[in-house]
């Protein structure tokens, strides 16, 4: 029975992703205006983020009204339900602002406190509407990229893997995560840094690449990617088998993750 609720919920996640995306996509061939600037120069708000996630919330508030809502640009609100929608509205903001297809819409529906430590995600969807790419997950259903299943790689050593990673914002933080990548690149086949945390989760479901690791985080980046991921195959976690979230996110199949992880421990500072 709770399998049906939680294809329902993939199901509005989607729906809901492929609007979003559509008006995302819309707002960016009319021009990106920037409305304002956060915790950065590079770190922006775009008016599309804004109008993406208002959407998203009016929506979501009209199909299931009680429901909690987490988003990037709002902020939490707690529901009735035990379900929270957990959204980003654009995740890969600059790759949206300068044009590049590398760009989502991440909903997810997770049940128990809106926090990645102790919440349980149910489904999830995340929409590139520059890409034509819908990667979705409904808990123990499994996970697909346009309607067709996915499956991570096999890929057992780090060795000849295609690892991707991402930076913070915050230039103190870069320098120690350079330190990481210094030495993974002795290692890996080669590295991949695409901008979007959900985008590059995602393609660890599906093969794309082999393993994939970012510091620093938000709940709405992996939120519903991670589901995702896992639904795929992939072991997604933080440190010491924690739950992802701002120290650690990372996703690879099982044999790779450990190996993954101690190399990213053994040179990160941000335990
Ligand atoms: C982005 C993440 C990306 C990370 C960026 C930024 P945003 O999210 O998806 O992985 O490296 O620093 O946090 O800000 O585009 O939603």
């Amino acid at each position: 029975m709770a399998e049906v609720a939680n294809d329902q919920l993939r199901r509005i996640a989607v729906d809901i992703a492929r609007q979003a995306g559509e008006l995302a996509a819309r707002r960016r061939s009319e021009g990106v205006h920037i409305a304002g600037s956060k915790s950065s120069l590079v770190d922006i708000v775009t008016l599309a983020d804004q109008e993406t996630e208002a959407f998203i919330r009016s929506a979501l508030a009209d199909v299931r009204p009680g429901d909690g809502f987490y988003g990037e640009e709002s902020g939490a609100e707690v529901g009735t339900t035990g379900v929270t929608w957990v959204v980003d509205p654009i995740d890969g903001t600059v790759n949206y602002l300068y044009g590049l297809p590398d760009y989502n819409v991440s909903i997810a529906a997770v049940e128990g406190d809106p926090t990645p430590e102790t919440w349980t995600a149910l489904a999830g969807a995340v929409v590139a509407p520059a890409l034509g790419e819908v990667y979705s997950a409904a808990l123990g259903e499994g996970a697909t990229l346009n309607g067709d299943p996915i499956r991570v790689t096999e890929h057992p050593e780090l060795t000849g893997a295609l690892i991707a990673t991402g930076f913070g914002y915050d230039a103190a933080k870069r320098r120690r995560q350079a330190l990481v990548l210094a030495e993974l690149l002795l290692e890996a086949r080669d590295i991949r840094r695409g901008g979007a945390a959900a985008l590059d989760l995602c393609r660890v479901a599906a093969g794309k690449l082999d393993g994939y690791f970012e510091q620093g985080l938000q709940p709405w980046d992996h939120a519903a990617a991670a589901l995702i991921a896992r639904e795929a195959g992939a072991r997604v976690t933080g440190f010491d088998n924690t739950p992802p979230g701002r120290l650690l996110t990372l996703a690879a199949n099982p044999r790779l993750a450990p190996l993954l992880e101690a190399i990213v421990a053994e040179h990160s500072t941000e335990m």
